[in-house]
């Protein structure tokens, strides 16, 4: 059900040539770009109009309009299953304690007397957030969009989720109470990358939004590379994964079963686990059969997610080298089901998220840790981090100098000045001192 890749016996590669012995998916998101144009540049020249027209030919839903109406947000809260809503709400409730103490306040460097720069932290005016509702339906991303955005203090926030043809065109009724439960009433059931292209472009309904955000198919994360420089962007969100950095001391029936948990996503999803016990593997290998034959989505997610290229159990020497393994792959989630996990967790550097022990699955941190699950895939956690208030905020530095600690430093930047052969700088400054400006310079 799941390759090996044994690297035992021989020293480690380093850097690229270890990443290229570990599994990925193939995603490929620049193949996807030629597809995701015409429909953005579409709902650019007709707006509204070529968003209902893919709601046809996509969702297969035939609608008047793309906004969700105020009367439907409040239909689906007050029909929501009671333990869905106490659910949501615990859910809201964690990750907002978490992200609000993600805040940022301003600061003020005195570089000399008389001379400061002070950051200040400004959120994005208006972001557009994204929830998945193809092969899956998300609330808890509404969740994990939302909350980072409203705690950074942005003001105008919308929601797009694909509008659905089994509840009128509408997107599923659970992301429309999640919606409900957090405030955010501007909603709109358009799916994939005319969802960005909306955002990025505005339409009639929608006014265009600086930023958007969430989760998607390859269709969303190509409309994201599409307007990258027009508007900001999260991470491009490929197929969800977990390593799992285990040794002897794991439970195989704990690691099997979270392995399946994120297979479970997408049959591109990646279940790794890096092990220096061979034990530990084969209870493993073993587990999983009668684990994925006790569950739902077996045929068309699981089995072929677990089977496919992505998917593997790595065997090193020792943990040390397991932690140059999770590290050259960057896994969007990674469990330390080790002994002493917390101290090899401290020695991770490249994770979205980081799962310590045996008591912390990342099913856990999906729902209800208070940790966000929008992160970084496809090795991207070596330079890009989870979705946070940081996101959603811009630091302006505001830079305030009096004439004489200008002076002091004046000689300087008309000598770096010159060395760019920038003389119009050096003037800039000459200009304030009735410095002479050389002619012809
Ligand atoms: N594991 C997914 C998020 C999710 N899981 C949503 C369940 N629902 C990507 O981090
Ligand atoms: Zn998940």
């Amino acid at each position: 059900m799941i390759s090996r890749i044994d690297l035992r016996g021989a020293a480690l590669p380093e850097g690229q040539a270890l990443r290229s012995l570990l599994p990925r998916a193939d995603f490929d998101v620049t193949a996807a770009l030629e597809k995701v144009r015409p429909i953005c540049e579409d709902v650019h020249h007709r707006g509204d109009a070529a968003l209902i027209e893919y709601a046809e030919k996509f969702d297969g839903v035939r609608m008047e309009s793309v906004r969700v109406p105020a009367e439907a947000l409040e239909k689906a809260l007050a029909d929501l299953d009671p333990a869905v809503r106490a659910a949501l709400e615990e859910s809201i409730r964690r990750a907002r304690i978490v992200h609000r103490e993600q805040r940022r306040s301003s600061h003020t460097t005195q570089v000399v007397p008389g001379g400061s720069v002070t950051e200040k932290w400004v959120p994005v005016e208006r972001v557009g957030l994204y929830a998945p509702g193809g092969r899956s339906v998300y609330p808890s991303s509404v969740i994990m969009n939302a909350v980072p955005a409203q705690e950074a203090g942005v003001e105008s926030i919308a929601l797009a989720s694909p509008p659905q043809a089994e509840f009128g065109g509408l997107p599923h009724p659970t992301i429309l109470a999640a919606c409900a439960l957090l405030g955010v009433d501007e909603v709109y059931a358009v799916g994939g990358a005319q969802a960005v292209a909306m955002y990025a472009y505005g339409t009639e309904s929608c006014a265009p939004a600086n930023m958007v955000t969430g989760p998607g198919n390859i269709w969303v994360a190509a409309a994201k590379r599409y307007f990258t420089g027009l508007i900001g962007i999260d991470t491009e969100a490929g197929p969800t994964e977990i390593a799992v950095l285990a040794d002897a001391t794991a439970d195989p029936v704990h690691v099997a079963s979270d392995l399946i948990s994120q297979a479970e996503h997408d049959p591109l999803a990646a279940a790794v686990l890096v092990t220096d016990d061979e034990a530990l593997a084969a209870a493993v290998e073993r587990e999983l059969e009668p684990q994925v034959a006790a569950t739902k989505h077996v045929e068309d997610r699981i089995k072929p997610a677990l089977a496919g290229r992505q998917s593997a159990i790595v065997l090193v020497d020792s943990l040390e080298d397991g932690l140059k393994v999770v590290d050259a792959y960057g896994a969007e989630h990674l469990e330390i089901q080790t002994e002493n996990a917390s101290e090899i967790a401290g020695r991770v550097r490249n994770a979205g998220a980081i799962f310590v022990g045996p008591w912390a699955p990342v099913s856990l941190g999906d729902y209800a840790a208070g940790s966000n699950h929008v992160l970084p895939t496809g090795g991207c956690a070596c330079h890009s981090s989870g979705l946070s208030v940081q996101s959603f905020l811009r630091g302006i530095h505001i830079v305030d100098y009096t004439k004489d600690a200008l002076a002091e430093v004046a000689h300087h930047v008309v000598t770096l000045a010159e060395a760019e052969d920038l003389p119009a700088h050096g003037a800039a400054i000459k200009a304030r001192f009735e410095w002479k400006v050389p002619k012809n310079q």
